[in-house]
Parts: C-alpha cells; structure tokens; sequence
C-alpha cells in the first residue's frame, strides 16, 4: 500500500446543524415560491441513495445498462487519456459502479476522489472500495460538488482527470451546467481530461418509461423528499396524499419530475402554513435530454474540447472525453 492510500479519510462535511438549518431554508424557500419546487440535490439521504440505486437496476432505466455498456467497450481507450500517478476526481460518485470499470482498467491511478453530497453512503462505499482496490489512495469528500469545497491535500499536486457519469449533469439547467464545466476547470486545472456522461433526446416513450417504472421505484425515490423533510425537519407530510408525476417537456428537451398534491390541504413545515390545491405540484427534478451536436456546443462554450464521443448501439447514451487545453480563466490549476 501507497503512503498515500494510507492517507486517513478525508471527509469535507459541514456541521449537522449547518446543513440542517441550509435544507430547511430550502424547502421553505422552495415551497413559498410559485410554482413550488425543491431542489433535487435533497433526494439523496442514504434512503434516497438506496432508491436510486434500485433505479440503475430497473430494465426501463436503460441509463445504467447503456452507460455501462460504452465503457466496458472503450476502458482501454478512456484509461489512456488519464495520466499515469493521477488523481481520479468522481462528481456525484454514489456507488461508484461505473467507475469500478475505470479503477480496473488504468492500473496506474494514485487516488480515488469520490465527491457526494449523500455522506454516510459515501462512507460505505469507500470502505469497500478501499478493500477492493488496497493501492489506489481512497478519500472521500462528502461536499454539494456545485459550490466551492477543498480537495484533499494529498492530491493538490497530482495531475487530475474528471469523472461525471450518470447523465447527473441533465438535472442542472443547460447555463448551470455550462458553469458547473467551468468550476470543474478550475478544481481539475490545465491539461485535465474529463469524461462526462450525457444522455440523449430519444423517442418521448423510451424516456417517459425510464421515469415511470412498472415496479414504482422512482415514485418512492421521488416520495422519498417528503418522508426526508418529515424525518429530518418534523414536517407532517401525508405522503399518501401525494402522486409521482414524470413526463417529456419536448419543448425543453427535458422529463420532469414533480410531486401533485391529490387534495386540497395544508402542511406545516418548520413553522410555516403551505396550503396545497388540488392538482399542485412541487416541481423536483429536470433531467435534459442533449443530442451530441447541442452537448459538445455546450462544453465548447465552457472551455472545453471534445476529444473523442462514444454512444451505446440504440445511440440512447452517450459518453464524452473532455480536454482542457488553456487551462481554467487565469490559467493556474487552483484549489476549488
Ligand atoms: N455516478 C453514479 C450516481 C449518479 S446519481 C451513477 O452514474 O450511477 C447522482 C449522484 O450525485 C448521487 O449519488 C447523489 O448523491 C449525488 N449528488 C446529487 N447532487 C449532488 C450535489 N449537488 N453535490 C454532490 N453530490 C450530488
Ligand atoms: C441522477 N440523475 C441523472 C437521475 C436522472 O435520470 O435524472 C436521477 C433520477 N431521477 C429519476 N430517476 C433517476
């Protein structure tokens, strides 16, 4: 084992208070706007972590299969554009399925950065990560990967390469997902490879399948929010008096996923009245749909180039390399 993979855990969790009182001024923020809506970077306590892992299991999420069917395929080639002695910087790594196939292939990684916002399933996972894989430096980071956060100090000098599968960049909207590349610039530095997991516009019953399983797995992943806010802020939400919607907003190129209130009622949440009508959503999560064309276009405006693209057979996900070649804005690799 490396000095390095001997390195103590390294964990970048705010307070439990702090990120008690951040979620409760979110919802509240949330279910005062109009429409209402919730962010969905909350679905992911370890309920929600285990729901959704349930989901990448489900044949009508073809998401999972598919993604993992373009990297099984070209792990020789996606090792090769990581740097030997590298850092593995993952965004948003769950439970790190897709990146086994990654830590297999490029023998030579010195670390694995997992970066989470769902803390104790991010603890598990690198405890049997670290008994899989005794030589790669396990750290995970417990952080919301979209605002600032440390890297540990361990890898502040080693190149660093990008991992985002999943299609996670689809739940931000296209300008935050350009600013998210941007941020990613800056935490990976000049000459970092980054490779990115986006799924495609398709045929409208294809993706409203994926969000509306036959088993229901994705309405309680989406239920999940409410029985979240009552166990974690004291809210009474009656999650029978909700419904799990999803639909293709062609328009928008997105599904959207929303919570509809089945009555008339009223809800107290963290000392506030939210009255619901018959028929009212909460809005909780966009996933948007690119073709190639409009997700390369995207990057480039982020500063990036495209490298190379991979897709599965049905052309239904699609895997994109990303190279850096200034550098982020000023030019230095700097601490995100
Ligand atoms: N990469 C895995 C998991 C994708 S699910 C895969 O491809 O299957 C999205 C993951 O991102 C979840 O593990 C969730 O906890 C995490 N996540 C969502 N929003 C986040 C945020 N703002 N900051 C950090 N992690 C986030
Ligand atoms: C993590 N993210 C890309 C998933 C998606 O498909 O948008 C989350 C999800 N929502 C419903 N099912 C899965």
């Amino acid at each position: 084992m490396t000095a390095l993979a001997r390195k103590a855990q390294v964990v970048d969790t705010p307070s439990e208070s702090a990120a008690t009182s951040a979620f409760a001024a979110d919802v509240v923020a949330g279910l005062t706007a109009t429409p209402k809506r919730l962010p969905p970077k909350y679905f992911y306590d370890s309920v929600g972590s285990e729901l959704f892992e349930r989901i990448t299991g489900l044949s009508e999420y073809y998401l999972t299969r598919c993604e993992l069917e373009i990297l099984n395929a070209h792990a020789r080639e996606i090792a090769d554009l990581v740097p030997s002695g590298a850092a593995l910087i993952e965004f948003g790594s769950g439970s790190s399925t897709k990146t086994r196939v990654l830590l297999s292939t490029a023998k030579s990684l010195a670390a694995y950065v997992p970066v989470d916002i769902s803390a104790e399933f991010l603890r598990r996972q690198a405890g049997s990560l670290r008994q899989e894989y005794p030589t790669v430096a396990m750290l995970p980071v417990a952080a919301d990967f979209s605002k600032p956060f440390s890297l540990p100090e361990s890898v502040e000098r080693l190149p660093r390469a990008g991992f985002f599968p999943g299609s996670t960049i689809g739940n931000f909207e296209p300008h935050e997902a350009a600013a998210f590349l941007r941020h990613a610039a800056r935490i990976l530095g000049r000459g970092a490879t980054f490779i990115v997991g986006v799924d495609l516009v398709k045929d409208p019953q294809v993706l409203q399948k994926a969000y509306n399983d036959s088993e229901g797995v994705t309405a309680r992943f989406n239920l999940n929010l409410l029985a979240r806010i009552n166990r974690e802020l004291g809210a009474k939400f009656h999650l029978d008096a909700f419904e799990h919607h999803a639909f293709f907003n062609r328009e928008r190129s997105r599904i959207e996923m929303h919570l509809a209130s089945l009555k008339r009622q009223r809800v107290k949440v963290c000392g506030e009245c939210i009255d619901f009508r018959a028929g009212e959503t909460i809005h909780t999560e966009n996933s948007y749909k690119y073709s190639l064309e409009s997700f390369g276009a995207l990057a480039r405006g982020a500063g990036w180039t495209t490298a190379a693209v991979w897709t599965d057979a049905d052309k239904y996900f699609s895997v994109h390399a990303l190279r850096l070649q200034d550098g982020p804005a000023d030019g230095r690799a700097e601490k995100a």
